[in-house]
């Protein structure tokens, strides 16, 4: 599939409609139980990649919760979530779950993070991490937005469908992005973000990149790039931002988006946005 096709559809429309749900009100569940947790107080439970790349005791409880509710609705589907959860299954239907995306703005009490949760099926083509997903939610506890799609069946935001803008001009452009938790990593995006910088309107860096590709799923970013997302970060926002018009670029043409690069940007501006974020120095 090229980045913007639509792909064969891998389960039924019906089936996809029924993941969308399971995801949506699993989402929102855990959504309200990390703002209980956020309000009772938070502190740092691990470190991961650096001492910068934090874990917290909700991260942990929001997995096991979200993995408990996947399993009751669909027991015999795989999981694989970033603080642990991992079951092979038998349906070829893996759920992919980043229980808090944006956790150091949740440890900071800033209000953008998310619950993000994809229903996904192998498909080498379509990301880097092999897998596509057929139907995902993400749900923004603090300001009360819940974005959900299923394949070949548009976006929403609380219900109501949403389209990425209708941006033609890269220099007119709000581009969101992201950095990593190493020093190595946050040096050469650096150097891509000060070429990118001079290019754009502006650069928005939200802290969460699920909640980054429902902003340009909804028009609110003209686009958004960011190098080392994991699967969990974009499985489901991924999915919403081209439910809605998002063309979905890697780092180069044979590379499926994902890691090492994930662009989402309407098609008027996607090409310029990559020649600028993948130009060499
Ligand atoms: C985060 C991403 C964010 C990225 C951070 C981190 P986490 O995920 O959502 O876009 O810039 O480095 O990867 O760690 O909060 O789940």
């Amino acid at each position: 599939m090229t980045e913007n096709s639509a792909p064969a559809p891998a389960v039924s429309a019906a089936l996809a409609a029924e993941l969308a749900g399971i995801a949506a009100t699993v989402a929102e569940t855990a959504g309200r139980r990390i703002v209980q947790l956020r309000d009772a107080g938070v502190d740092v439970a691990a470190t991961k990649s650096s001492a910068t790349d934090v874990v917290t005791a909700a991260d942990r409880e929001a997995e096991r919760l979200v993995a408990a509710l996947i399993r009751e609705a669909r027991p015999d589907d795989g999981i694989l979530g970033e603080e642990g959860a991992s079951d092979s299954g038998t349906t070829g239907i893996t759920w992919v779950v980043d229980p808090i995306d944006g956790t150091v703005n949740y440890l900071y009490d800033l209000p953008v993070f998310s619950v993000s949760i994809a229903a996904t099926v192998p498909d080498p083509t379509a990301f880097a991490d092999g897998r596509r997903a057929v139907a995902g939610a993400v749900c923004a506890p603090r300001s009360g937005e819940l974005f959900v799609a299923s394949e070949g069946c548009g976006a929403t935001r609380n219900g109501a469908a949403i389209r990425v803008s209708a941006q033609q001009e890269l220099g007119l452009a709000l581009v969101g992005t992201g950095f990593g938790y190493t020093s190595k990593r946050r040096a050469e995006q650096a150097e891509v973000v000060a070429r990118v910088l001079p290019r754009v309107r502006d650069i928005r860096r939200l802290g969460s990149a699920a909640y980054d590709l429902c902003m340009v799923a909804s028009g609110r970013l003209d686009a958004y790039y960011e190098r080392g997302l994991q699967p969990w970060d974009y499985a489901a926002a991924a999915l919403i931002a081209r439910e809605a018009g998002a063309e979905l670029r890697g780092v180069d043409d044979r590379t499926p988006p994902g890691e090492p690069l994930l662009l989402a940007a309407p098609p008027a501006i996607a090409g310029a946005l990559h020649d600028t974020v993948s130009a060499q120095r």
